[in-house]
């Protein structure tokens, strides 16, 4: 049975669209907007009490956290995306929990008060506290490029390079946020040129 992806394009559902067609897999996309009129309906809220968007049934398997299911998926489906031992997972697990610990919050700020929220409510004030915040963690993903040669781990690019990507996707729209990291820039700009980012993120249509 085809991977069942509950989400759109324009929420976190692009990190497991992106995961699946590195993958080459079958899925298959449920639409299900994220809020009210979707993920918070009662038929959904039963499958992720959370109200968010992603979630997968993956043959019979319910599994919801966007960088969790690229795991999963990762170490299903295994091949060079995947980690191959148990060090490589280990390092996966861990820039995966930091992603979503140290630098999604600061990241999703700044995007936030950058462009998502409508005009009246973005506060220029925290989009400039976000901006200084999100630097410790770049400053640490600009070290381990360099040591990594321009990989997160392994010297090939894996899931947790994939995991870690989709979170600094939230600077799209912040190129000051990069200014001093050539390394963070470069890997970002060749992960995103990947065929498989490509395709996913062109279900997007933005
Ligand atoms: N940590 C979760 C966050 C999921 C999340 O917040 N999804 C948003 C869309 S990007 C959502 O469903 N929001 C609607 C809501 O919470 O009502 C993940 O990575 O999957």
């Amino acid at each position: 049975m085809a991977l069942k992806i509950y989400g759109v394009p324009r929420s976190r559902a692009i990190r497991t669209l992106w995961m699946a067609h590195e993958l080459g897999i079958p899925y298959e996309m449920i639409e299900v907007v994220p809020g009210a009129e979707g993920s918070r309906r009662a038929e959904f809220m039963a499958i992720n009490p959370n109200g968010h968007v992603p979630f997968v049934d993956d043959d019979g398997l319910v599994l919801w956290e966007s960088l969790a299911i690229n795991l999963h998926l990762a170490r299903k489906h295994g091949g060079k995306i995947a980690a191959a031992n148990l060090a490589e997972d280990s390092l996966a697990v861990m820039w995966t929990i930091w992603a979503v610990t140290e630098l999604e919050p600061p990241a999703s700020q700044v995007m936030m008060h950058t462009f998502m929220l409508p005009e009246p409510d973005r506060v220029p004030g925290l989009k400039a506290d976000a901006l200084e915040k999100v630097q410790g963690p770049l400053l640490v993903l600009e070290g381990a490029l360099v040591r990594g040669g321009g990989f997160l781990e392994s010297g090939r690019f894996t899931v947790a390079d994939l995991n870690v990507a989709c979170c600094v996707f939230y600077l799209r729209m912040n190129p000051e946020a990069l200014v001093d990291k050539p390394a963070v820039r470069e890997w970002y700009a060749a992960a995103m040129a990947r065929p498989a980012a490509k395709a996913a993120f062109a279900l997007r249509g933005d």
